[in-house]
């Protein structure tokens, strides 16, 4: 089973749809909350070039946000990157 990694913040509504998205797929996800933590939001923002929460990694390739993590879930391409 692939590593999923989501890096998020306390309120917010796209990271909770992220983490409603795995747990459909039966996916335990790792969830790391930056709200306190502006070196690792500063990290995430160089390393992914986004600004917004959620930051998804899955076996660390950084797959964007929810609606980048649903449209390749519409596409069938998810699974596969989860190894289903
Ligand atoms: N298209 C993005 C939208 C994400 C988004 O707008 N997230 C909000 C929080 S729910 C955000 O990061 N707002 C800017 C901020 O908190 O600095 C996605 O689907 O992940």
């Amino acid at each position: 089973m692939a590593e999923v990694k989501i890096y998020r913040t306390k309120y917010c509504p796209y990271c909770d749809m992220a983490e409603r998205l795995f747990s459909s797929l039966g996916v335990t996800v790792q969830k790391i909350d930056v709200t306190n933590d502006p070196d690792e939001r500063a990290r995430l923002v160089k390393e992914t070039g986004q600004r917004t929460v959620p930051q998804i990694f899955i076996d660390g390739q950084s797959i964007g946000g929810f609606s980048d993590a649903n449209a390749l879930h519409m596409r069938g391409e998810l699974a596969k990157m989860l190894g289903q």
